[in-house]
């Protein structure tokens, strides 16, 4: 075992290191195909990362961004050995999978911290196929942002699980928040952007600001995403290509569909494949309601050889018997009452508070300048606390405020009135200014257990393996800042969802997280298999920082429980 001195506490308190000198380039994701029982040495440690004309210090696993995506066998066990030189302690959380509690990576609950120096073995297991990733369960928010994040790919043991394709690209979504070709800075000892969390201006598919792909003309190619933004919800389209969503977090869909564009909120997965019978470029894109960005460029060459047997099969589209028979037993669980019922809000003070009769105060809504009002409340369009005007910008100074766009990545600008909170999402940071201010002092994200109606701020959730509960998830208006949530359950289990708004999810897919948008009731149906104290959070990184979290028991059985 390595013992390197800790920093200087002292330092810390400062800031981190953001200079890349003497630092290795970031290299490119290496795909890792491990055996039962094999043994990955993973090793947190800083990089320099190129984008564009500026250099940048970045965190990476194994020396590249994203890390390496593993490609394990469904059913097997491999041991991870985790180094870590990287600038704060860490632990590694293996996201989706149902494995053993005290390889989780949760700090202080299933293992102490691995500090600067330090290591820790994990034993992984992969009971269910599908696409997973891996990151730090310690500020997130900072490590997340800076690089560390990768992906596994668990292959089914069922030979037909997934269609046939001819080609696989394993893409991260991300963005990064660069100032003054710096990655913009963060404090040791606080998370800050805790109202919005922190959008970034640079956008990274797979850690690459300019992404380039090849297919062949004729091919099916197979789109693996994962969004490991901080806040960012993605929407993903590729125009001018048929896109079939074959499956979600954890597995196959419940039946395949035709779809022109796949919604990923923070650590949601989606895959799609794609026939791409055409030559030339093909652009992967983010289209919000105002903006599209380019995430990725495809280009498809004419070398075709003969029709793939993929392309063929293209227009099939296939059903999943094993959630075809969760359909089945639906109805009674949307029936039923929820067993817990828990509340999503935020309270909020004022991050430029001003001393006590300090002369009369006007209010005005950070993410709408022009509502002012004279006593405080809420502001009427969104729902949000009014703030002293003086803490807002003016409406003028807002709009230059909004987020710059890097490099040519945006390729339309059409900002309109609606500002980014269509359909419960919030697509940009539309209060840079308020949110740059609000630190865990000042925000404060909160879960309530409303099972019996009245605020119980203590959450106590006791389940036993083998029990499946029906939780109600409801992000409420009555709120400091009313925004969406992507809600995380960590590996006690897995969950479907029921219903949003009332509205019975047409097409299962076995999930960990679910995105609930703002003013919105979700029911999902989580089917509890683990034993041991498990997390559930938000996944927005800065959010959980914020409170958005909270632990809960499953016991072996029934005898344990009491
Ligand atoms: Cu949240």
């Amino acid at each position: 075992m390595q013992h390197h001195t800790r920093p200087d506490p002292a330092m810390l308190a400062e800031s981190f290191p953001t200079d890349p000198a003497g630092l290795p380039e970031a290299g490119r994701p290496t795909l890792l195909e491990l055996a039962p029982g094999d043994t990955l040495d993973l090793r947190v440690g800083p990089v320099a990362k190129r984008l564009g004309d500026t250099t940048v210090r970045m965190l990476g696993y194994n020396g590249s961004i994203p890390g390496p995506t593993l490609k394990v066998q469904q059913g097997s066990e491999i041991i991870v050995h985790v180094t870590n030189d990287g600038d704060l302690d860490t632990t590694v959380h293996w996201h989706g999978l149902r494995l053993e509690n005290r390889y989780d990576g949760v700090p202080h609950e299933t293992q102490a911290p691995i500090p600067v120096g330090g290591e820790f073995t994990y034993r992984i297991q992969f009971p269910d196929a599908g696409l997973y990733w891996y990151h730090p369960h310690i500020r997130e928010d900072y490590t997340q942002e800076l690089g560390l994040y990768g992906n596994i790919l668990v292959e089914p043991s069922e030979p037909d699980y997934w269609p046939a394709v001819d080609r696989d690209f394993v893409l991260t979504v991300d963005d990064l928040l660069v100032e003054d070709g710096k990655v913009a800075p963060f404090s040791p000892t606080e998370t800050s952007y805790a109202a919005m969390g922190r959008f970034g201006n640079v956008f990274l598919t797979s850690g690459h600001p300019d992404l380039r792909l090849e297919a062949r003309v004729g091919e099916v190619v197979r789109l693996w995403l994962t969004n490991t933004a901080n806040t960012r919800v993605f929407n993903v389209r590729l125009p001018g290509a048929r896109m079939k969503l074959v499956g979600g977090d954890s597995g196959r869909v419940e039946r395949e569909e035709f779809v022109s564009e796949v919604l990923l909120a923070p650590s949601e997965r989606s895959v799609v494949d794609v026939l791409v019978d055409q030559p030339g470029e093909l652009h992967l894109e983010h289209h919000t309601p105002d903006r599209t960005y380019r995430l990725a460029t495809v280009t498809v060459t004419e070398k075709q050889a003969a029709l793939s047997p993929a392309a063929a099969e293209f227009e099939q589209l296939r059903r999943a018997p094993e959630l075809a028979a969760e359909r089945e037993q639906l109805d009674r669980w949307l029936a039923a009452p929820p067993d817990k019922v828990l509340a999503l809000v935020a309270q909020m003070d004022d991050p430029a508070a001003m001393p006590e009769g300090a002369g009369p105060v006007t209010y005005a809504c950070p993410m709408h300048p022009e509502v002012t009002s004279d006593e405080p409340g809420r502001c009427p369009k969104c729902g949000m606390k009014l703030l002293p005007a003086q803490s807002v910008p003016k409406p003028a100074a807002a709009d230059a405020a909004t987020m710059e766009d890097h490099d040519g990545h945006a390729a339309g600008h059409d900002h309109g009135e609606g500002h980014g909170t269509a359909d419960g999402i919030e697509w940009e940071d539309d209060m840079v200014e308020v949110n740059r201010l609000t630190t865990t002092a000042t925000m404060h994200w909160k879960f309530l257990d409303r099972t019996s109606g009245a605020d119980r701020p203590a959450i106590d959730w006791r389940f036993t393996v083998g029990e499946r509960v029906k939780l109600r998830l409801v992000n409420e208006m009555n709120s400091d800042h009313p925004m969406h949530h992507p809600f995380h359950l960590h590996g006690a289990g897995r969950f479907l969802v029921l219903a949003r708004d009332g509205v019975v999810e047409p097409n299962l897919v076995w999930k960990d997280t679910v995105l609930v948008r703002t003013g919105q009731v979700v029911d999902i149906l989580f089917d509890v298999s683990n034993p041991g104290l498990w997390m559930a959070h938000c996944h927005i990184a800065e959010h959980m920082q914020s409170g958005m979290m909270f632990s809960f028991n499953v016991a072996r059985d029934q005898a344990a429980a009491t």
